[in-house]
């Protein structure tokens, strides 16, 4: 590790002890930045990694609320406003009973390259809460999101910070946020994204991040000369993301053999074609169901439930050419890394934020596959939600076909700009010192512009 690599990351962890997920995150854009440092000694004077690495703001409240039974539950709720320099703070919420500082600080810090590459301008922040959606009542969900944005309508605003959704935050969390910020401030205004169609909505919206994330793995396989059609996908998850991975890669002609949630996965080797997907669709944002009654309807399928006691996840351990990691951080350990290379697996196109641990990751690299880090393949749903903002601002809505063809366009640009500032770096194929690079300068330059803020 270079003397600049040391420096910052012994300033982070001083700063922000007891967060491992952070440091994570941070240390993997610095590795890659010390290409740039060496080229450009401007950011060090100017110590713009120094001020990048501290979020412009923190927010970290109470959110009280009842449940069904009367009783007074409370839980905590954050906003991550990290960096502002190029557009208004922009990134999900995350309601999960995990959620803390510093996981939220690696995703708003993550947010910010990611946002950075789409092309569109806006800074970066995260937010959510450690309230868990599973098992509560409709009413219950309404009820502590009411709680959550009467706080946090005091520090967003469509030109300032625009949430929208991401674990356990979908269309029905995002209906009630909205319902009581318009309440709260009477205002109208495109404050959130991922809105229903009737309210400011974007089209393809729900379907942004996992189309995207199929689009950037066709635009990795054609630099080989390859489609996806005929491959063998693995993806983990079965919410958002996981799901319109799943129809994109059927639409393409590949096949999905896996999904999963946090109790186990299934494996299909006839795969998930659209009836099935369907089922799943229905099970998992109707009915609010596990994926293990994928099994009691398609009997082509087992169920294998989550084993902590093994070294890997057996998700991994199949054979196939494409691995879609789409449920959360650190899902992809170094042994899932070496099963997944030695079953096959050569295109890895992350859904998740940060899936795979850093050993694994390195063992990508080493192998030469085509592995699209989450801030570059999944930032097809930040960018829609982008064009939702702008939909917003000039009082329309554009059609299906107008907005799939803009998601298509910016994650080709995605995979030019990571492309080229990997080779004009010196490391050409690796797509994430590309990511990390490419995303990097953009913020840089314009906190050089805006000088010391
Ligand atoms: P959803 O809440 O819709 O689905 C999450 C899925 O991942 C569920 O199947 C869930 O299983 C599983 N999961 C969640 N936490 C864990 C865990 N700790 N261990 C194992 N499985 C888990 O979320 P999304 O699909 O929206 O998000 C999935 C990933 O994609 C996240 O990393 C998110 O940050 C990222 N992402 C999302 C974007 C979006 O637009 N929604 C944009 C870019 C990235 P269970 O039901 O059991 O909890
Ligand atoms: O991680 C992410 O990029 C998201 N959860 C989506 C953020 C957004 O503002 O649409």
């Amino acid at each position: 590790m270079s003397e600049f690599v040391n420096q910052i990351m012994d300033l982070v962890k001083a700063k922000n002890p007891a967060e491992p997920e952070f440091h994570q995150a941070v240390q993997e854009v610095v590795d890659s930045l010390d290409l740039v440092i060496e080229r450009h000694p401007e950011y060090r004077t100017a110590k713009v990694i120094e001020r990048i690495v501290e979020p412009e703001r923190v927010m970290m409240f109470r959110v009280p609320w009842l449940d069904d039974q009367g009783d007074v539950q409370v839980n905590r709720g954050f906003r991550i406003e990290m960096n502002s320099a190029i557009g208004p703070y922009k990134g999900g919420l995350r309601f999960h009973p995990s959620v803390n500082l510093g996981i939220l600080k690696f995703l708003a810090f993550e947010q910010v390259f990611k946002n950075s590459l789409t092309t569109l301008p806006m800074g970066g922040g995260k937010g959510g809460s450690d309230f868990d959606p599973k098992g509560k009542s409709d009413n219950e969900v309404m009820r502590f999101c009411q709680s959550f944005m009467t706080e946090l309508q005091r520090h967003i605003g469509p030109n300032t910070d625009v949430p929208a959704g991401d674990i356990g935050v979908g269309g029905r969390e995002i209906g009630f946020l909205f319902g009581q910020y318009k309440r709260v401030r009477n205002e109208f205004t495109g404050v959130l994204t991922g809105k229903g169609l009737a309210w400011g909505g974007s089209l393809i919206r729900p379907e942004a991040t996992g189309y995207g994330a199929v689009y950037f793995a066709a635009e990795m396989l054609a630099t080989r000369g390859e489609t996806l059609e005929g491959k063998t996908c693995l993806v983990s998850g079965s919410g958002n993301v996981a799901q319109y991975t799943t129809e994109k890669i059927n639409e393409l002609g590949g096949k999905v053999v896996t999904l999963s949630d946090s109790s186990g996965y299934i494996y299909d080797p006839d795969g998930i074609g659209t009836e099935k997907l369907a089922f799943v669709m229905d099970l998992k944002n109707v009915r609010r169901g596990r994926i293990k009654e994928y099994t009691d309807k398609f009997k082509s399928a087992t169920y294998t439930a989550l084993d902590n006691s093994l070294d890997h996840n057996p998700l991994w351990n199949h054979k196939a050419d494409c691995a879609f990691p789409s449920a959360t951080q650190n899902e992809v350990n170094a042994v899932d890394a070496g099963n997944l290379l030695s079953n096959g697996v050569y295109v890895v196109s992350e859904g998740a934020n940060m899936p795979t641990v850093p050993d694994g990751v390195e063992k990508f690299i080493e192998a030469k596959i085509l592995y699209g880090p989450g801030k570059a393949a999944n930032a097809g749903g930040v960018a829609v939600s982008g064009l939702e903002m702008s939909q917003n601002s000039l009082r329309l809505s554009w059609t299906r076909e107008e907005v799939d063809g803009r998601l298509q366009g910016i994650m080709k640009s995605i995979h030019k700009s990571c492309y080229d500032a990997a080779e004009r770096f010196g490391t050409p194929g690796n797509y994430v010192n590309g990511a990390n690079i490419a995303g990097f300068l953009k913020v840089a330059d314009t906190m050089l512009d805006q000088g010391v803020v």
